[in-house]
This record gives structure tokens, C-alpha cells and sequence, in this order.
């Protein structure tokens, strides 16, 4: 009888880390989602899934490997994952988010992330959204928001410090998420509507605004070299590439109507197979 593979062997083998997103299917209660600042639209459910499809087409176009969670019926608001986990080379941060009827949408993606990393968890009384945790290098900016409270900032950074991880909280005004307000989309470098946040929280990064008639325009998803980006934006869209930023266009506008953008709808990780 040949002998398993010691552990370290089956290292050996792996290749080089590859690039996973977890996304979830699109909840058929989505029209119940959670409002803050947008008038309730009747969202088109077979259009948003065919949107959300190409989404997850442009992320394999990316390099990602896309791993599809089925839809929760019961949870409207269950295709945004972004705010259900911060996903780090080391481990994963199961969120506590702060609207309540979202709460129950972590078990799965806590389910689904254990196959890859070691978890911790925000707990009561702390709240925590990943549309919130903007991450530039070893620096996590966490907005304070409606969302994400000062427990949950400090919670996470609690968390994280062990892993050289700075966490800054950064205030949020008129806006859901901090990621609402400003992305990267480049190496250092950072696209903002400074309506929303205070610029100089960043430091020394290059900034570029949102086109004035755009408020929305500031979510971006960088994936390596290019940017998925939402087509309603061509204002902004021009300013990215006058500088050399590769935009990877989706139309993203059933989502919006649940004010939803582009980076809530996955949650990007390198992995190893
Ligand atoms: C909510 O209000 O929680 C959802 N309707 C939208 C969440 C969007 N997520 C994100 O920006 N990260």
C-alpha cells in the first residue's frame, strides 16, 4: 500500500497563488433590500442577473476564478458579499454587519471562506461592513458610518494588529459605505469624491476626483492591472484613462437601484490550488 503525501509534499506541489471571487447569486427578494439614501425602484430581476452575470464574466476575463454561493431567499440584501468578510493574505474577518436583517448573510460566507483561511469574527456590540475597510498595502482605512461603528474599528484592529496590519478610521458623510466615497484603482492611487470623505486621511497617494456631475462614480474594483467599472460613469471613466487606468466596463444598473456598486458584489483573494 503507497502511503499518503506528508503534508509538506502536498505543499510543494501548489502552484503559484491564483486569484479567487466568491460571489453570490442574486436573492429573488433583492426588491426587499435595505435603503438608506435612494427612494425604492422596482429592480428588474432577470436584467440584474444577466448584469451580474457579465460581472462575474468580466472577473474570469480578469483572471479570477469566480465561486458562484446559491442565492438566499429569505436574505434580500445577500449578493453584496463584500460586507460579510475582509479577506487578507493571512485570514479572513468574519464582519458583524450593521443593519440587522443582514446579519444572518455571514454564515455561509464564513462556511465557504474556512476552506481557505483561518477566520476570526467581529462580535457584539461591534458593527463592521467590508464596504467600509478600504485596504492599501499593509493600511486598512475603516469608515465610520452608519454601518460600521468605533467598537468595530477597534475590534478589527485588535484583530489585525499580530499581522502588521495598521486600521485608521476615517469618517463618512452622506454616503452608505467609505467605499461608496473613494477605491483604488491603481497602485497608490486612489479615485474620490471628496464631498464624502476628507482627502487627507489617505496621505501621500495620488488622487483622483470623481467628475462633479458623478457623485456615485467613486467604486471601482481593481483587480491586478484593470478596473471593473460601472458604464454609468463615462465622465469619470475618461478621467481614469486620460491617466493610463485600464476600465473594464459593466453595466451595473439594477444593483445600483439597491445601491449596490461594483466592489460589493465579490470578494477578491489570492488562493493557492
Ligand atoms: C445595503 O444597504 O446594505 C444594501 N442594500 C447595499 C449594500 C452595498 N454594499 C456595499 O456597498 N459594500
Amino acid at each position: 500500500m503507497v502511503p499518503p503525501d506528508p503534508p509538506q509534499r502536498r505543499e510543494e506541489r501548489k502552484g503559484p497563488p491564483k486569484l479567487l471571487a466568491m460571489t453570490r447569486e442574486i436573492s429573488s427578494s433583492i426588491g426587499d433590500c435595505e435603503l438608506t439614501y435612494q427612494e425604492r425602484r422596482p429592480i428588474d430581476l432577470a436584467l440584474a442577473k444577466s448584469q451580474h452575470l457579465r460581472y462575474e464574466q468580466a472577473l474570469e476575463e480578469l483572471g479570477c476564478t469566480v465561486e458562484r454561493l446559491p442565492a438566499a431567499p429569505e436574505l434580500p440584501d445577500s449578493v453584496f458579499v463584500e460586507d460579510t468578510a475582509i479577506v487578507l493574505d493571512e485570514l479572513a474577518v468574519i464582519t458583524r454587519p450593521g443593519a440587522e436583517s443582514r446579519r444572518p448573510e455571514t454564515e455561509p460566507i464564513a462556511a465557504a471562506l474556512r476552506a481557505y483561511r483561518h477566520l476570526e469574527f467581529i462580535r457584539a456590540p461591534g458593527t463592521l461592513d467590508g464596504g467600509d475597510v478600504l485596504r492599501v498595502n499593509k493600511q486598512l482605512f475603516v469608515g465610520l458610518s452608519f454601518r460600521t461603528n468605533a467598537d468595530g474599528i477597534e475590534q478589527l484592529r485588535r484583530i489585525l494588529q499580530p499581522f502588521g496590519y495598521g486600521v485608521a478610521a476615517v469618517p463618512v458623510r452622506g454616503c452608505l459605505h467609505l467605499k461608496s466615497a473613494v477605491t483604488e484603482v491603481d497602485r497608490d492611487t486612489l479615485l474620490i469624491n471628496r464631498e464624502w470623505i476628507d482627502a487627507d486621511a489617505f496621505g501621500r497617494v495620488r488622487l483622483i476626483d470623481v467628475d462633479p456631475a458623478e457623485p456615485m462614480a467613486a467604486n471601482a474594483l481593481l483587480i491586478e492591472q484593470a478596473v471593473i467599472y460601472s458604464s454609468a460613469f463615462p465622465r469619470t471613466r475618461k478621467r481614469l484613462e486620460n491617466v493610463g487606468i485600464v476600465v473594464h466596463p459593466v453595466d451595473a444598473s439594477e444593483l445600483a437601484k439597491a445601491e449596490g456598486g461594483v466592489t460589493c458584489c465579490s470578494l477578491v483573494f489570492h488562493f493557492s490550488s
